[in-house]
Order: C-alpha cells, then sequence, then structure tokens
C-alpha cells in the first residue's frame, strides 16, 4: 500500500510508522474493533469526503452494539478525519477510522478502554480498473453470511470479516474476482466487502437487512439515485436462481464504488457486459461523490 505522512492516534497526528499498539490489544486476540471506509475525492471545489456524518453515526452504533464506549463524540470523530486527510495532502483518499478495546486485562469480558485510530491512503477501485469497467466474475461462495442470532452483521465489527476472508480466499483460489455469500436462509447476501444489487425487467432489487447484509452506504447512496432517476427499487430477498437469470448486476461499497458483475458460477449476466442501467447509475454515483450534482451537495464534506 502506499503510505500516507500522519496517522491520526488517540487525538492526535504522529507519522505513519509510529502508530503502534501493544500486543495484548484485546482485539487483535477477540476481533473487538469497530471500522469504517470512507472515500475523499477531488471535485471542483477540492477535495471533499463524502457521507462522513453517516459514516460516523454508524461507527458510533457498531461501537453501541460492542459496548465500547467511544472517548470521541461523532462531531470531534469527523473533524478529526478532516484533519488527517487535511494533513496529508492528499486530493482523494481512502479513509478508515477503526476504534478498538486496547490492551490492559485479558479475557472476553475485559471492557479495556477504547483507542481510536484514523488512516488514510491512496486506494484505487477495489476490484480493479479493469472489473470496473468490463464487470467482474464471481462465484457463490460455500462459507455463509454469519445468521443474526449468531452475530449482528449490522455492525462494522472486525471479526466479522473472518468469514468475509474465507469467502474472498476461496473465491480468486478457484479463479474468480469476488464471492457472493448467501444468508443462513439460502437468499442471496452479499459481496465479501459490497453489496449486492440485480435488475429485473428495468426494476432494481437488493437484499434486505435481515439478509445478514452490512446495510452500505453506497447502498443507500444508489437506492437514492435510482430512486431519483426514475426506477423502482426494492429491498427483497433475492435467491441464486434470480441473480443467474437477472438481465443486470452490481456491486457496491465505498472501495467498489459501483462495479457491474458480468459472471456469476460461469453462467453469464445480461450480455456479458456492464448493462445500460448499471452504467447509468455508475455514472450518476461518479457525478454525485465528485460534486458535480448540486442536489446531493449535502452529501459532501469539503476540506
Ligand atoms: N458489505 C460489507 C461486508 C462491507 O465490508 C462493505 C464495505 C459493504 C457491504 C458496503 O458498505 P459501504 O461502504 O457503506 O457502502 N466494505 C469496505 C471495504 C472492506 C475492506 O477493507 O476490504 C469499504 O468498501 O470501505
Amino acid at each position: 500500500m502506499k503510505k500516507a505522512k500522519y496517522i491520526w492516534m488517540d487525538g492526535k497526528l504522529v507519522g505513519w510508522d509510529e502508530a503502534k499498539v501493544h500486543v495484548l490489544t484485546h482485539a487483535l486476540h477477540y476481533g473487538s474493533s469497530v471500522f469504517e471506509g470512507i472515500r475523499c475525492y477531488e471535485t471542483s471545489r477540492g477535495p471533499a469526503i463524502f457521507r462522513l456524518r453517516d459514516h460516523m453515526e454508524r461507527l458510533e452504533r457498531s461501537a453501541k452494539i460492542y459496548l465500547m464506549e467511544l472517548p470521541y463524540t461523532v462531531d470531534e470523530l469527523c473533524q478529526a478525519v478532516v484533519e488527517t486527510v487535511r494533513a496529508n495532502g492528499l486530493k482523494e483518499c481512502y479513509i478508515r477510522p477503526i476504534a478498538f478495546r486496547g490492551s490492559g486485562e485479558m479475557g472476553l469480558q475485559a471492557l479495556n478502554p477504547v483507542q481510536v485510530a484514523i488512516a488514510v491512503w491512496p486506494w484505487g477501485p477495489y476490484l480493479g480498473e479493469e472489473g470496473q469497467k468490463k464487470g467482474i466474475r464471481v462465484r457463490i461462495s460455500s462459507y455463509v453470511r454469519p445468521p443474526p442470532y449468531s452475530l449482528p452483521m449490522n455492525a462494522k465489527a472486525g471479526g466479522h470479516y473472518l468469514s468475509s476472508i474465507l469467502a474472498k480466499m476461496e473465491a480468486l483460489r478457484s479463479g474468480y474476482d469476488e464471492a457472493i455469500l448467501l444468508d443462513h436462509r439460502g437468499f442471496i447476501s452479499e459481496g465479501s466487502g459490497e453489496n449486492i444489487f440485480i435488475v429485473r425487467k428495468g426494476i432494481l432489487f437488493t437484499p434486505p437487512p435481515w439478509a445478514s447484509i452490512l446495510p452500505g452506504i453506497t447502498r443507500d447512496t444508489i437506492m437514492v439515485l435510482a430512486r431519483d432517476l426514475g426506477f423502482k427499487v426494492y429491498e427483497e430477498d433475492i435467491t441464486r436462481g434470480m441473480l443467474y437469470e437477472a438481465e443486470e448486476a452490481f456491486l457496491t461499497g465505498t472501495a467498489a464504488e459501483v462495479t457491474p458483475i458480468r459472471e456469476v458460477d460461469g453462467i453469464t449476466i445480461g450480455e456479458g457486459k456492464p448493462g445500460p442501467v448499471t452504467l447509468k447509475l455508475q455514472a450518476e454515483y461518479k457525478a454525485t461523490v465528485r460534486g458535480e450534482k448540486p442536489e446531493y451537495e449535502g452529501w459532501l464534506t469539503y476540506l
């Protein structure tokens, strides 16, 4: 990865290589961290962070679920992100705030103080420039998203990613670009680090919150943009068969942005290239995050 100059850690900026933790950090042993992924884009009015407050509010909700007391308010965290991006002088970057249970006591029940760090670095499209243009090949994973009675998957918590890691590695090792996980009932849930949409008869469908998804902020953005463009969008259970026969399918996420899917389990989706609805939404998303859409200005925090 490309290093930046500074990382914000527990209230102050330190050098990239100085942002360290103790080896007995609770989160390192048990995955007790919550985090966010945010992007800052170049606009005609300078760099702007997309939906900063929404991300920080989700961080706060994730922390609440794991009884982690954040030592900063949402406003303070937003300010810290702005400060970190500014200090690093990057026009475009990915922003990774993380709150984690630190060291002190050992054991699952330990309520060690929560530490917070914010790192930023340049990060291209998650599934590649080419993947974003031409579409990617995905497989249904043999791993299932943890059910809601095992883990609260609406929290963006470090430990939750172990199942995503297995799914992603399995997909890559079997020659695909990404994994799609089913939920505990056998319906489509989401990608290892993205939400999913399909298009049927020009209507958009995306799995509902009870399909063990992480309710993505990009997913929400796409639902708003699509509806404003006049599309119908439904949060509904999607079967594996519905995905196979979809006219179009695409993934959404802060890192992945809008990435078309051109093949699932060796079955071609639509014409095997990004479809018109996907392309339209991809362009609309790009214009929105780059500040070219006055109606969505409220989502941007200019530096
Ligand atoms: N589901 C999962 C499991 C997920 O990790 C993400 C984000 C999403 C859905 C989409 O959420 P949102 O970014 O709010 O639209 N995944 C992050 C990348 C994880 C990684 O480090 O790898 C991201 O896109 O920032």
